[in-house]
Order: C-alpha cells, then structure tokens, then sequence
C-alpha cells in the first residue's frame, strides 16, 4: 500500500526553461511523494509523461561540469579494470562522457533526448534514441547481441516502470553480465533533508533495501553497493544475475534499517522538517529583502526548481540565477520565471548575499567566488538547513 507523506505543491517541469511567450503555455502538475508499505520504495504519487520531459529540448548537458566529466572518466577506467566487458550499454547516455571510454563498435547507446542521441551517435557510437523498455531491450539484443556492462547514472530512477525496466535489463545482460546504476541516496535525502532531490524526473528516490527488494522479484541480485558523494550523496548499485554478494550490500541496508527508512513515522519527521526549511527560507530572503539587500542564486538545478516553485520564490525574492550552461542562459526559470544569466555577465560583488541553487557543488563554487566573500558577500543554503555562511 502506498501512503502519502509530502505535498510539494505545483511544480512545473524542472529542466523547462522558457521563453518570455512560453509562460502561458507552461506545464504544471501537483508534486507529492508516497511511501510504499510492501516494497519500500518511495516514489511520486503521480508522475509526469516521460515525452514532456525527456525530448530534443532537455538541458542538462553532463559535459558541461567537469567534476561530472572527471567522475564518469573514472568510473569507466574502473569498471574496465575489474570486469573487462566486450559488449557495453549506456542507458541515459547524454552527450557521452561516460560511453566515450569504449570502443564506438561494441557500445551501444540509448538516450530518449533526441539533441544529445544525435550527440553520441555523431561520436560512432550506435544510439537509439527511444526510452529503455523491453521491446527496445528486445530490438538492441537482436541488432547487437547480449550486453556485458549495462551502466547507467541519474537515469534508472527517472524510468517509472521498474519491473519493466529490470526485466528489460535481464532480458540483454549475458550471463556473466554486470548492470551497474548510480543514483540519488534516499538515505542521504532523509539526512540532509534534501528534498530538492524530488522533481519530476526523480520518479524513485533510491534505497538499497527498496532496490534489493525489486531486483530480487525480477530474478536479479545486488552484489555490491558504494557510497559517493555525486549529486549531493548517489549510491552506485552493482547487479547480477548470480554472484557472491558482498557485505557492503547488507551494511547499507543494515545503515538504512537503522536510520527508519521502513517506518511511515521516519517520512511525516522529513515532512516536517521540510515544511520548517521553507518557513526559514521565505523568512529570511523576506528579511533580507526589507533590509534592502540583493540576492542572486548560483546554479540554475532541476533541484532550485523545486525549491522555488515549493517556496514561492520569485524575481522579488531573487533577482537573478547565474549557471554556466549556455543553453539555460537567456531563459526563465521553470514555475518561477526568475532570469538565468550567464555567470560572466554577471558582477557578483553587486549583490550582498547568493543562494547556492548548486548546493551540491557547494565547494567547487564557493572555491570560484573567493572575491565575492572578500568583498563581504555570503552564501545561502537549505541543505542540511537554512543558514547563511562565508
Ligand atoms: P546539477 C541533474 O540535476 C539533472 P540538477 C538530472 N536529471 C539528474 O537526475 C540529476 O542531475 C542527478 C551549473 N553550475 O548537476 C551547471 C554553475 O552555474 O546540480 C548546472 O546547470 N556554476 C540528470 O540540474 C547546474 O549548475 C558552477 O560553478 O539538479 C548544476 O546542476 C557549477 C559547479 C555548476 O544537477
């Protein structure tokens, strides 16, 4: 049974930027979060139609960060390392940082958006641009034989349909195969009370004990689990058919077991804690607004969109956000319509205070914007709660 515990209000699609004659047009949907009794998963109650999501207009370009681009480098020199695979999938391949680590003629990509499959396929490297389900799963299988490392990250829990998913991933992993996915922690949501990890695309957020509980019904094992410090906190899932499982699997289910994640009660505690992380926020962009001082935001997420469109912030509140992917800048923001600028158009000793939309890049920024503390500057977050700091 599925009990709801979060109402996150009306969202608009997080990585929806628009232009000025697009705001009538905008989508919303109501955005509340449940909790299934049986399988522990915790999902979105309602989700949103993956094709208004994930088309030739997304804008998250994973190339664009090179802290991503470094992490994807070595998590393909390491996968290489230890199980040598010949035929190796990418589900969710963006422009391909990842997939760039193997050979173009037994890699196979498959990425629904159809401006970065256009990306990879340029690359050499077979590309279906479609959403994984078995009939895809069925189709590649029979174009290019059994996969030996299926990877995929920040994608598996964007896909709806799990069982079908899974079953999708059994049907093309060879026997010996290995599926490897990396995704948001639902452990490290709960603890840092990061709920701008929930927004459209996230129709899952990920325990292990919740994984472990779907893979198994779908004839699938984890064997291993890591803990990164990706994405505000993934964990990296290694699956397979049958191999020794390995003590970090019952270690992160024992961690999470610990914490409550199997208790409704642990859910409505994180509920409240959110609705307070709002209340302080509006709080003090509202004080610092009478005092007269400026705000601007670092970092156009899908997770700020969440946090505006929650909060109900606006221009008036914050009047602009900086991001580095040219593709954003020039736009609005999903739902709340503030300005994205180009961080170099930007004087950022104008303003007195920035919120760090980027949180998770929290020392990658706050290491560029020395000269905006020097000059009295200081930074907002929500994450683990609203504080402001230098
Ligand atoms: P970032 C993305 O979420 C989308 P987002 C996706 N759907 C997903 O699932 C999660 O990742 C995991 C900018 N920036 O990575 C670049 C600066 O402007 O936190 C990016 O637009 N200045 C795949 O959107 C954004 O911030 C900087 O100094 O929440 C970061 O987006 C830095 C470091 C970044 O993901």
């Amino acid at each position: 049974m599925k009990k709801e515990f979060l109402d996150l209000r009306r969202q608009p699609i997080a990585n929806k930027f628009l232009k000025e004659d697009e705001i009538s047009d905008e989508f919303f949907f109501d955005l509340k979060v449940v909790f299934d009794e049986d399988t522990k998963l915790v999902s979105m109650k309602d989700f949103v139609k993956p094709e208004l999501m994930f088309n030739e207009d997304y804008k998250y370009n994973t190339s664009l960060s090179t802290p991503m681009v470094n992490h994807f480098k070595s998590v393909a020199q390491m996968l290489t390392e230890e199980f040598q695979p010949v035929n190796v999938m990418e589900i969710g391949s963006n422009d391909g940082p990842f997939i760039r680590h193997f050979d173009p003629e037994t890699s196979v990509c498959v990425e629904p958006c159809g401006n970065f499959a256009e990306v990879t396929d340029d690359m050499g490297y077979k590309t279906y641009a479609d959403f994984w389900n078995k009939e895809l799963s069925q189709k590649i299988k029979s174009e290019c034989g059994y996969m030996d490392l299926i990877y995929s990250a920040n994608c598996i829990c964007h896909i709806q349909d799990l069982d079908e998913c899974f079953a999708a991933v059994k049907n093309i992993l060879s026997e010996n195969g290995v599926f490897v996915f990396e995704d948001p922690s639902l452990l490290r949501m709960l603890e840092r009370g990061s709920y701008d990890q929930i927004y459209d695309e996230h129709a899952h957020i990920f325990s292990v004990t919740a994984l472990n509980n779907i893979l198994i019904n779908n004839g699938l094992t984890i064997f291993r689990v890591d803990n990164l410090s990706v994405h505000g906190g993934s964990n990296r899932i290694y699956v397979a058919r049958n191999r020794p499982v390995e003590f970090s699997v019952a270690e992160n289910k024992q961690r999470e077991y610990d914490f409550g994640i199997n208790n409704f009660q642990t859910y409505e505690i994180f509920a409240e804690r959110v609705r307070k992380s709002k209340k302080d926020l509006v709080e003090l962009l509202t004080k610092l607004k009478g005092e007269g001082k400026r705000v601007v935001s670092i970092g156009a997420t899908s997770k700020s969109t969440t946090v505006f469109n929650y909060c109900d912030i606006g221009e008036s509140l914050i009047e602009c956000i900086t991001d580095t992917t040219p593709d954003k800048q020039g736009l609005l923001a999903p739902g709340s319509h503030i300005p994205v600028v180009d961080r170099e158009s930007v004087n950022l000793n104008d303003y007195d205070y920035a919120f760090l939309g980027a949180w998770n890049f929290k020392d990658v920024i706050a290491n560029k914007e020395r000269e905006f503390v020097e000059n009295g500057g200081k930074f907002i977050t929500h994450v683990p709660e609203v504080m402001v700091f230098s």
